[in-house]
């Protein structure tokens, strides 16, 4: 297993209150942050954005390689929403703009055979989930973040939100989406962390029954 989820199983949990009017948007185990920490493996990756492209393929009608000005042409989309890491920082109300998936994919033709979806990012992350997760109203292509376009190192210039599931599924620096018929693990779903990752059903691991996870967020990058 990787020495990630070992440690998360090991540690121990930051106790903070939580104020009675939010607390059922708060996912058990969770503690509200106002920061926005920062977690990803690898560098920064910088980007020319006349030769960045996002590839859509797999169990579609029609393949696609969009440029960014493609996808800024598309209709674009404001929402606020909660963010749940596993990590165990929970950010209420954060502010996105965006493409939805769901005006997105119609564009290609989604075949019905796709039932999964695999995510790619750079540098070689990957994370997947069942298609009618990531075809939900509030899964979106985010270019901004608090009405400013994302930092580099919030997944500047396009990262996945997928609200209803733990952060790790919302993939910075997206480069790819592969449609799929069947399930495959992405990266930290291969390394001991749960398949699907509902936060209110505390699904973080896989395998053996939940430990007591780290708040090692407290210590990380912010801004
Ligand atoms: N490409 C890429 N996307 C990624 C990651 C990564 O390592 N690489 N880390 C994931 C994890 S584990 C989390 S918790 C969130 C963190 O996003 P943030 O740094 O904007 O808070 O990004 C997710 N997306
Ligand atoms: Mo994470």
């Amino acid at each position: 297993m990787h020495e990630k989820a070992e440690r998360l199983k090991k540690a121990p949990v930051r106790k903070v209150e939580t104020s009675p009017e939010v607390a059922h948007r708060v996912p058990p185990g969770q503690t509200i942050t106002e920061r926005f920490p920062i977690l990803h493996e690898g560098e920064v990756p910088s980007y020319d954005m006349s030769t960045w492209t996002l590839r859509v393929f797999g169990e579609v009608e029609e393949e696609r390689v969009f440029t960014y000005d493609e996808l800024i042409a598309l209709p674009q989309t404001k929402q606020m929403n909660d963010i749940h890491c596993v990590t165990r920082w929970t950010k209420l109300d954060t502010e996105w703009e965006g493409i939805r998936i769901a005006d997105l994919l119609p564009l290609l033709g989604v075949k019905p055979e796709a039932k999964h979806v695999m995510i790619y990012g750079d540098h070689d992350y990957e994370t997947n989930m069942p298609i009618e997760d990531f075809l939900r109203d509030n899964v979106m292509l985010a270019h901004s973040f608090d009405g400013k376009p994302l930092t580099g190192k919030h997944g500047w210039p396009l990262r996945l939100l997928v609200p209803h599931l733990y952060f790790w599924k919302s993939a910075k620096w997206i480069r790819g989406i592969e449609l799929m018929k069947e399930d495959r693990p992405g990266f930290w779903e291969r390394n001991g962390f749960h398949n699907y990752a509902d936060p209110f059903e505390e699904q973080r691991f896989s395998g053996e029954d939940l430990g007591l996870p780290e708040d090692e967020w407290f210590h990380k990058e912010f801004d």
